[in-house]
């Protein structure tokens, strides 16, 4: 019955957009926790709320022409979804990547209008970028796509309209050479975007908040089972930004990190990424702009070409690339080494077939809108911060994104209780929209 209703949506919703295949699953998880809670709730059908849900408010595609280093013209396209504003202005990073297209920037502004309505805080939801590729780019031909694509982006962004932040291919440079193209173009010094420098209103903790985030959530997740990550096996994919906190804060809380990887393969180092080892890599990927094979060569382990880690024994996994990098195969690879936690610090890694093998299996599984929701939660935070026109310390800063955590973990258990097993993706779907349903009807038809 639930599953007809899903269907029928979900025709409507691909009929108008079609062939955007990373925005019809990321609607079609939600649809499918939502409807039975929708049916039960009339008030949501007579509105229509699934259906203006997944229509963004407002799409913008704009042409980005800048000039490389060789003096010849380049031209990419930039884009920034404003998806749902219902409870706060838009929210959202910007991804720069030669596989950005409309449909991986729609799927990835709803998914983020249901996670930062889990953080508590009046954030809606957004996501734009650009399929600009910063790889092999000089620092000049970053900054001289920045400047053009604020030179569009610019007029449909502020403080209390839409915030961008960082997210793959977009990190502290990049902020930087955007901020201050939007503070040139307008003459206002505000926190109009986030992940800013710490002393040009950027807020301590930010470049950490979303691994932190990610393994604060596992860490809940386990102790529902009476268990630590102490002496766990963690396989981590990825090695930037996520990945690296994630493994900094995984290995503080007494877990073996075994594996780091990038779009060449993975690393996997039996003896565990160690404080010493991470600050290699940080200087590596984030300075360096270097491969994570370096790691291998350098620290005398193994690199596995063209390969993801999931085939690699561990409990804990956290993938923290991309989407789509857990297919079913790596799922029941992953159980079948008795895998029993997944902590997702990408935003939709696992495929629809993946989810269903760890719902299955009832492991600990952990959906990225909850898992992952630390970044944009410490964004907010630092939105708050530059409203005051203050800064908090270090200490004030992880202890409000810790306890965010926990109240995502609690809505998540509230809403997806079944029994003695937590089903998080229910509980994260149904939780996330509530608050922004009621908040769309409080607000009339629009
Ligand atoms: P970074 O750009 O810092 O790092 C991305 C990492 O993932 C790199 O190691 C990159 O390898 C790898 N990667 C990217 N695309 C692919 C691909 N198609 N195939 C294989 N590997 C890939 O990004 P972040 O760490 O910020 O983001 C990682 C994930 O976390 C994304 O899903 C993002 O949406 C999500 N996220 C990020 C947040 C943030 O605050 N930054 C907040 C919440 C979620 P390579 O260098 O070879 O490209
Ligand atoms: O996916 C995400 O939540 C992010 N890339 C962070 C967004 C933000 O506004 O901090």
């Amino acid at each position: 019955m639930v599953q007809n209703n899903v269907s029928e949506f979900m025709e409507k919703l691909i009929a108008k957009n079609p062939g955007e295949t990373e925005f019809h699953q990321a609607v079609f998880e939600v649809y499918n926790s939502v409807m039975g809670f929708v049916d039960k709730n009339p008030k949501y059908k007579k509105a229509r709320i699934l259906e203006r849900i997944a229509e963004p408010e407002r799409m913008l595609t704009f042409r980005v022409a800048w000039v490389d280093d060789k003096g010849e013209v380049q031209v990419n396209r930039g884009y920034r979804i404003q998806m749902n504003s219902a409870i706060g202005p838009y929210k959202g990073g910007l991804r720069f990547h030669p596989t950005v297209t409309a449909s991986v920037l729609k799927f990835l502004a709803f998914e983020q209008v249901f996670k930062n309505s889990l953080t508590t805080l009046p954030m809606g939801g957004g996501k734009g970028g650009s399929d600009f590729d910063p790889k092999g780019k000089s620092d000049n031909e970053v900054m001289a796509f920045c400047q053009k694509f604020m030179q569009e982006l610019f007029r449909h962004i502020g403080p209390d309209t839409d915030v961008p932040a960082g997210d793959i291919g977009v990190g502290g440079r990049e902020i930087g050479f955007l901020f201050g193209q939007y503070k040139k173009l307008r003459n206002e010094f505000t926190g109009v975007l986030t992940g800013k420098g710490l002393n040009w209103g950027g807020s301590l903790i930010r470049p950490e908040a979303t691994g932190y985030g990610a393994l604060y959530f596992v860490e809940e997740m386990l102790a529902t089972r009476k268990d630590s990550l102490d002496s766990k096996i963690i396989v981590i994919s990825g090695s930037g930004n996520v990945a690296q906190y994630a493994c900094e804060k995984a290995h503080q809380m007494g877990g073996k990190v075994v594996t780091l990887s990038d779009s060449d393969g993975y690393i996997y180092d039996p003896e565990g990424i160690n404080a010493q080892k991470l600050a290699f890599v940080i200087d590596l990927k984030n300075v360096k702009r270097g491969r994570i094979k370096d790691y291998a060569t350098k620290f005398g382990c193994k690199f596995v070409a063209g390969k993801r880690p999931w085939e690699v024994k561990c409990d804990v996994a956290l993938p923290c690339a991309t989407q789509n990098e857990i297919d079913g195969n790596d799922a029941k690879k992953l159980v079948k080494n008795g895998c029993f936690c997944v902590g997702e610090g990408a935003n939709m890694p696992s495929t629809p077939e993946a989810i269903e093998v760890f719902l299955g299996a009832k492991i600990l599984y952990g959906p990225g809108k909850a898992a992952n929701a630390g970044g944009v939660a410490t964004s907010g935070l630092e939105m708050s911060q530059n409203s005051m026109r203050l800064g908090w310390t270090r200490e004030e800063v992880d202890q409000r994104l810790n306890c965010i955590m926990k109240a995502i973990h609690a809505q998540c258990v509230e809403y997806g209780k079944q029994g003695n097993f937590i089903n998080y993706v229910n509980g994260a779907n149904i939780a996330g929209f509530i608050k922004v349903a009621d908040a769309m009807i409080d607000q009339g038809v629009m």
